[in-house]
C-alpha cells in the first residue's frame, strides 16, 4: 500500500530533512491550487489554508510505502498536534490524484509569511 505525499519544506530534495524521504520514488514537481501560503516557523515552514490566496504553494509530490508514512508522521510531530496529514488539491498533472500534506496544526499568528516556495 502506498500513498502520494506532497512535501513543500525541509523534506524536498536537497532539504534539510530529505533524508527522511530515503528510499521513497519522487513523482514530480507540483504546486497546489490556489487557497494555501506558507508561514514560518522555527527554521522550517508551515503551509496553512489562506482562502485569499491566489498563487498556491510549490513543492513535490512522493510515492511513499506505509512504513516510511508512519515515519513522516512522527516525524512531523502529528501525535504532538504540529501537523495534520490531509487531502489537498494540486494543480495538473496532479488534479485528480488523492495527495495529501502536513498542514500546520497550531495558531500562525505573529509568524511570517513566507510566499509560495520555501529555500532551506
Ligand atoms: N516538512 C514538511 C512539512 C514542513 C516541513 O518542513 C514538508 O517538507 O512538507
Amino acid at each position: 500500500m502506498s500513498s502520494l505525499v506532497f512535501v513543500y519544506g525541509t523534506l524536498k530534495r536537497g532539504a534539510r530533512n530529505h533524508r527522511v524521504m530515503a528510499g521513497q520514488e519522487f513523482v514530480g514537481a507540483a504546486r497546489t491550487a490556489p487557497g494555501f501560503r506558507l508561514f514560518a516557523l522555527d527554521g522550517f515552514p508551515g503551509m496553512v489554508p489562506w482562502p485569499d490566496d491566489r498563487d498556491g504553494v510549490t513543492g513535490e509530490v512522493w510515492r511513499v510505502d506505509a512504513l516510511a508514512l508512519q515515519r513522516l508522521d512522527a516525524f512531523e510531530g502529528l501525535a504532538e498536534g504540529l501537523y495534520r496529514r490531509e487531502a489537498i488539491p494540486l494543480l495538473a498533472p496532479f488534479a485528480e490524484a488523492n495527495v495529501e500534506a502536513y498542514l500546520y496544526a497550531r495558531d500562525i499568528s505573529g509568524r511570517a509569511e513566507i510566499g509560495s516556495t520555501w529555500q532551506d
